[in-house]
């Protein structure tokens, strides 16, 4: 029953991989994460994008777990009873021992079932739940560490549940409980010494060493096999999250982790390599019309425009339409995102536009959530008076037209210079001395009154998004930016460009440009974004426009309907491993892929241009290509296999 076969879809030319499903129905599925409901980095984006696709395969029988948090709860979860009588067994054995449960339908695509614990509410078991870890596997958590001590309530909640529920259900159906990152992992140990019968599956995100290492300036990639890691966790005093990490790691039937590179790193920093490689994926929203993304770009980039009239009010010495806006986005994590890198290329770059004397300016925007206390008042001033001014252009503006049409009414042509009158040049000059305030403590939103944005309309407005990061085991931002249509730059240290680099044969004519950080000096790679972002700034708008077809054309390559097979593969994997004599897997590594050509319209050989991407045309005018029946072209040459499993390295 575990067999599948390859099919094409005929409408992306991916290839999609049918199967004879499991038996869902004599199953359940539990995605535990911290995440779940409960936004705090990237694994919410997974969790949260990943629940459509779930929720058709296993309908009611896939259940989410998260902490409960009664703001969350109120705003995102609407509050329903269990469909299954085991589920609520369970659930109410967990209440009437004095924890508290609650169960709802999560408000997002697909309404997943989410199981909510509440971690204060049990807080008063902790010691008594230190003492069970302890005997169960020797690890003992400081009474300081709020994280690790919330990761032991979370955990032994789940395993109490897990418990109570399998006792229900004695045999069928049979539960696969899948872990996400060491905060979970703890559910997952308890489970595994209590010999709960569960498939289990453990996923990482990243590992806590990688990022503590990669973040202390560590030539980490250099010397993976080299650290001593009991003692690098222990001198980081994470020695104890790192065992939990480590035992959930051991404890699963299947490790998954989100890239092939994270995959090599958890084989040194957990000392296990990871059965499946799970790539990230977007729940991707195509428009009827081709055409509507590009729209969307002009309409949003036009609010931008709007904010750089009103920040640069008083110097805008610069031409609008020969501007490109750039931006990073992401954790404040200044070396590990890269945005070291990124600020030195840029002032390599403002060298060279200035010495080839380009009309191009560059305008970039830094989006990490940072300690603010307020608004720089000078932005604010800027803004408040770029809006001033527009609010009485409107205002002359509908006078003046008013009394026009009166004229012609009359049968007359106004005489220009007295159709204003002394009253309206007061209000002109008053706007153009104003300096009105506005406080509004929030950035990229829809309300705020410096940039009225959401980040999706933001990204969209831009030209090219810049995440050279260092530690980045998946990075959403460059698969936003790809799935929107607009180019990026990411790097070999980050599994999205690794993905791209195995999956695309030549991943800049798509506008996914790929720095080198991992065999080059910081100094190489630095010149080699500076060229990159160069070349973008030397394109025509009309260059622009075709890569950014282009780019939008990988988005299938984002879809979880495509990405979503290594989650089922991971799970009947598992099902395989801890059911042995009623789940057979004897297919292990056996799976077909895909490789993106490069564009049909690209050269063969190295272009004598200037510019790597794209090559068709450099002629604003030109309007002999036809994205349309390059697409085509494209579609059909998508091929070669690729593997599932993480390869071993060497
Ligand atoms: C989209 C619009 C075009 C517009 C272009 C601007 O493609 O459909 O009408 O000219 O964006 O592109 P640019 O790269 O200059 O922002
Ligand atoms: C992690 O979040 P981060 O930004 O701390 O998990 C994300 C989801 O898998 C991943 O995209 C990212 O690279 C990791 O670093």
């Amino acid at each position: 029953r575990l067999s599948r076969s390859l099919s094409i879809s005929s409408l992306s030319g991916l290839p999609l991989w049918k199967e004879e499903s499991l038996p869902v129905q004599d199953l359940l599925l539990f995605e535990v994460s911290w995440e779940v409901t409960n936004k705090v980095g990237g694994i919410y984006t997974v969790i949260q994008t990943k629940a459509k696709i779930t929720v058709d395969e296993w309908g009611e029988n896939y259940i989410m777990m998260g902490p409960y948090y009664e703001h969350n709860f109120k705003t995102q979860v609407e509050k329903c009873e269990p469909p299954n009588q085991a589920i609520k067994a369970a659930m109410d054995s967990l209440i009437n021992n004095g924890s508290q449960v609650h169960f709802g339908r999560w408000l997002i695509e697909g309404s997943p079932y989410v199981i909510l614990f509440d971690i204060g509410a049990a807080a008063w078991n902790l010691d008594r739940w230190k003492g069970d870890l302890w005997n169960a596997c020797s690890i003992g958590l400081p009474y300081h560490d709020r994280e690790a001590n919330d990761s032991l309530i979370f955990g032994s909640l789940v395993a109490w549940f897990f418990k109570e529920l399998t006792d229900q259900l004695q045999d069928k159906p049979n539960v696969i409980a899948h872990f996400h990152e060491w905060q979970a992992g703890t559910g997952l140990l308890l489970s595994h010494f209590r010999k709960i019968p569960l498939a289990t599956i453990f996923t990482t995100h990243a590992t806590l060493l990688g990022r503590y290492l990669c973040a202390g300036n560590a030539d980490f990639y250099n010397n993976l096999d080299k650290f001593n890691i009991d003692r690098e966790a222990g001198e980081r005093q994470i020695y104890h999250r790192y065992c939990l990490e480590r035992a959930a790691v051991h404890c699963a039937h299947v490790f998954t982790t989100v890239s092939q590179i994270t995959a090599v790193e958890a084989n040194h920093m957990l000392h296990r390599q990871p059965d499946v490689v799970t790539p990230n994926g977007l729940n991707v929203r195509k428009f009827s019309a081709m055409h509507e993304f590009q729209n969307l770009h002009s309409m949003n980039k036009a609010k931008i425009q709007e904010f750089v009239r009103g920040h640069f009010y008083g110097h805008l010495d610069f031409d609008l339409e020969k501007t490109l806006f750039f931006f990073i986005a992401g954790r404040y994590e200044f070396s590990n995102k890269g945005a070291d890198l990124f600020l030195e290329s840029l002032s390599r770059l403002n060298y060279l536009l200035r010495v080839h004397k380009s009309d191009v300016t560059v305008v970039v925007f830094f989006i990490m959530p940072a300690k603010t206390n307020n608004f720089n008042v000078e932005s604010l001033k800027g803004q408040a008076v770029r809006k001033q001014l527009w609010d009485t252009a409107q205002f002359v503006k509908e006078k003046f037209g008013k009394r026009l049409y009166e004229s012609l009414l009359r049968g007359e042509i106004p005489d220009m210079s007295k159709i204003l009158d002394r009253d309206d040049f007061t209000i002109m000059k008053r706007a153009i001395y104003g300096t009105q305030i506005v406080f509004h403590p929030e950035f990229l939103s829809s309300t705020s009154p410096l940039l009225p944005m959401d980040y999706e309309e933001f990204v969209r407005g831009c030209h090219l998004g810049v995440f050279p990061s260092y530690y980045e085991p998946w990075g959403y931002t460059p698969g936003e930016c790809t799935v929107m249509g607009i180019p990026s730059v990411t790097t070999n240290l980050s599994g999205f460009g690794c993905f791209m680099e195995e999956h695309v044969s030549d991943p800049s004519e798509y506008g996914i440009y790929i720095v080198d950080r991992r065999f080059r000096s910081a100094d190489e790679s630095c010149n080699q974004l500076t060229q990159f972002m160069f070349s973008f700034c030397q394109q025509s708008r009309r260059q622009r426009i075709i890569q950014r077809n282009r780019t939008e054309r990988l988005s299938d390559l984002l879809d979880w309907r495509y990405l979503g097979r290594f989650y089922m593969y991971a799970r009947h994997l598992a099902l395989s491993r801890s059911f042995p004599s009623e789940f057979k897997m004897d297919h292990l590594n056996i799976t077909q892929g895909f490789r993106y050509p490069r564009p049909s319209s690209v050269p063969p050989s190295p272009s004598a241009s200037l510019h790597s991407t794209p090559h068709h045309s450099d002629e604003e005018d030109d309007d002999t290509y036809d994205e349309e029946e390059e697409a085509e072209r494209d579609r059909q040459n998508i091929k070669a296999p690729f593997t599932l499993g993480a390869e071993p390295e060497g």
